[in-house]
């Protein structure tokens, strides 16, 4: 009879627990952590399992939160300084390296570019995707830009015209993990060029957030 008892008594408690849990559902304010809840001898055993499935019913609402607020995503083209009656203009040469500022911003979900700048700041730590595209319309001038992370370049792609061949299209990305506060962006090495368009979007910088890494680097 006692081994009977405990065999009904499994899927009852299960019916309970869920039913005790959805009425829960709307109590948005308790705060406490899973861990709070040890169920001991001072609670019941169904109100004290019921405020567990209640509690983590909440934990993972806030992670749902806490994830679609991190949506990080960019495309930008860069223009030109000045430019020809097709709207062509090239950036470069100078005698520095010198910063490439996209200031045309295509998309910029989350804000983390900046067209005033030209860098991407990034807003939590994580793994990021960037990608570049130059293009050239220059006779015997070369062409080259360079991703940096912080002060440090990490790819570049460079491009010496020959005679007869001046128009090219050259491109890189790299995946980084970044900390919250790192910067990436674009650098004009000292003696290149690149071309744009006033209207077109020939030259572009875009990145992404690929995913979030907890206390990561
Ligand atoms: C450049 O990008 C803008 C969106 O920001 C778009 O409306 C426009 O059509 C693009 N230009 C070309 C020529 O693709
Ligand atoms: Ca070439």
């Amino acid at each position: 009879m006692k081994t009977m008892m405990k065999k009904t008594m499994l899927p009852l408690q299960l019916i309970v627990i869920v039913c005790l849990s959805y009425g829960q559902a709307d109590d948005s304010t308790n705060k406490h952590s899973i861990s709070d809840y040890s169920c001991g001898p001072l609670f019941s055993h169904f109100s004290c399992l019921s405020a567990k499935v209640g509690n983590l019913r909440r934990e993972v609402e806030d992670l749902r939160k806490s994830r679609n607020s991190v949506g990080v995503a960019f495309s930008a083209a860069l223009r030109p300084p000045t430019q020809d009656k097709q709207g062509f203009g090239n950036t470069g040469p100078f005698q520095a390296d010198t910063n490439l500022v996209h200031t045309h911003v295509i998309t910029n979900v989350g804000n983390a570019f900046s067209p005033r700048t030209g860098a991407f700041t990034a807003p939590v730590n994580g793994v990021y995707y960037f990608t570049f595209t130059s293009y050239a319309w220059i006779k015997e001038a070369n062409i080259g830009v360079a991703l940096y992370k912080n002060h440090e370049q990490v790819v570049l792609v460079d491009e010496y015209q020959d005679k007869g061949d001046n128009e090219d299209f050259a491109s890189n990305g790299a995946t980084l993990q970044l900390a919250k506060g790192d910067t990436v962006s674009l650098v004009l090495p000292s003696g290149f060029q690149v071309t744009s368009n006033a209207f077109k979007n020939f030259s572009t910088f875009s990145g992404f957030l690929l995913f979030h890494v907890e206390g990561g680097q």
